[in-house]
């Protein structure tokens, strides 16, 4: 049996887009991609940034410490951020014109007060799961198409755990944005090409692609 694709839309948070408390440059940019890109794909999963208040990623968190600063913490290095994406928050919901209805399911990240969770599928522990793996082998999902914010952080890593998993991935460039801190986009393309993830524009997407 061929496998099917999914697409996943990776933090398309309020928290991200300008004016938000971790804005990406031009993050709603990839609203109008990322919408057009859901109507191709039978499987559509989101993701969502859901921190407790006082999460361990959190500058605020950490006495003396400002946003940026890299600590290390018990499962490895940590960029603490601002404060972004807590639970229930407007900083939290989806942007308001992306066409979240058309998702499958949401996999909510980030909850552990403790660990950070960058990718979709681990917690930056990369031992405790999400589910995510799971739920894409229950519906025969082979190929994964990964777009959304922030390119080099969240979607990296979505990816990589993707690829790792065992899944064919495929990351879609002009529906991502980055943040690039300490030049985190050059490692991106550079882990990308190291785990054999193409690039390609959404363009090149076809309708339920196999
Ligand atoms: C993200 C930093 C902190 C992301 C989430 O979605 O890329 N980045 N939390
Ligand atoms: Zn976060």
């Amino acid at each position: 049996m061929a496998h099917a694709a999914a697409l996943i839309v990776v933090d398309v948070q309020n928290d991200f887009c300008p004016g938000g408390a971790l804005a990406v440059p031009d993050g709603d940019g990839v609203v109008p991609v990322a919408n057009d890109l859901m109507a191709r794909f039978d499987h559509v999963i989101l993701t969502q940034d859901w921190h407790p208040s006082g999460h361990g990623s959190f500058a605020s968190y950490h006495e003396g410490a400002t946003a940026y600063d890299v600590i290390e913490m018990p499962y490895g290095s940590q960029v603490l951020w601002p404060d972004h994406c807590v639970q229930g928050t407007d900083g939290a919901a989806f942007h308001r014109d992306l066409d979240a209805d058309r998702a499958g399911a949401v996999i909510r990240k980030g909850r552990n007060p403790a660990i950070d969770s960058y990718s979709a599928f681990f917690e930056n522990d990369h031992v405790t799961h999400t589910g995510l793996a799971g739920l894409l082998r229950e519906l025969a999902v082979g190929r994964l198409f990964v777009c959304g914010l922030a390119l080099d952080f969240c979607v990296r890593y979505t990816a990589e755990d993707g690829a790792a998993q065992g899944f064919q991935v495929t990351v879609i460039e002009d529906a991502c944005r980055p943040i690039d801190l300490d030049s985190s986009l050059a490692a991106t393309y550079e882990a990308f090409q190291a785990a054999g993830i193409p690039l390609i524009e959404s363009s090149e997407v076809q309708r339920d692609p196999l």
